[in-house]
């Protein structure tokens, strides 16, 4: 398999988020054949989807990965399970939300799969965190990054960055794609 640039997205509301998302990332960074390339910030966002759901820590990160797409997402669902997540109401609360957002430049239509992820143009939560990463990333027919978070019903959207130590610290060691030789 060649080497693919994978977007990720990480969510979660149940627990403690950012302790949650924070393994998922260590998790991430040892999976097999892939490497982690950047970190997004965290942010804390209001739940989109049914009210009164506690508020949301989400992340992206990019990965570089030789595992096929199914692969993959077999990753993705096993770390969702090791930290608790039951198959929910759907947008309901959760504990950890993985997302396959972007396979290289490939477009995925299955029954287990849609890549680019099919909501993705529609959320903040997803966008912000991606260009934190991947500022030129684009797919589809979707406009670039800046006119996307620009329109209306994203710019209303509420998210904030939270910066929360134990995520800032695992950030660090996971994306320093400068290191300085000595
Ligand atoms: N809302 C926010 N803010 N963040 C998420 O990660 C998220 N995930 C979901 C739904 C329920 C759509 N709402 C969300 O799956």
């Amino acid at each position: 398999m060649p080497c693919i640039r994978c977007a990720i997205g990480l969510g979660g509301n149940l627990g403690d988020a950012p302790e949650t998302l924070t393994r998922a990332l260590r998790a991430l960074s040892t999976l097999r054949n892939s490497s982690v390339i950047a970190v997004s910030a965290l942010y804390r966002s209001a739940a989109i989807g049914p009210a009164g759901q506690p508020d949301y820590a989400n992340a992206a990160i990019l990965l570089d990965t030789r595992l096929s797409p199914w692969q993959l997402l077999d990753e993705l669902q096993a770390l969702e399970a090791a930290a608790g997540r039951v198959r929910e109401l759907r947008w309901g609360a959760r504990t950890l939300d993985l997302d396959l957002l972007l396979y290289g430049e490939q477009r995925i239509h299955d029954a287990r799969l849609t890549v680019p992820h099919p909501e993705m143009h529609r959320r903040a939560f997803v966008l912000r965190p991606l260009q934190d990463i991947w500022p030129q990333a684009h797919w589809s027919e979707a406009p670039d990054l800046v006119t996307l978070l620009q329109q209306p019903e994203l710019a209303q959207q509420v998210l904030q960055p939270w910066p929360e130590p134990r995520w800032l610290a695992a950030r660090a060691l996971y994306s320093t794609p400068l290191r300085s030789t000595p």
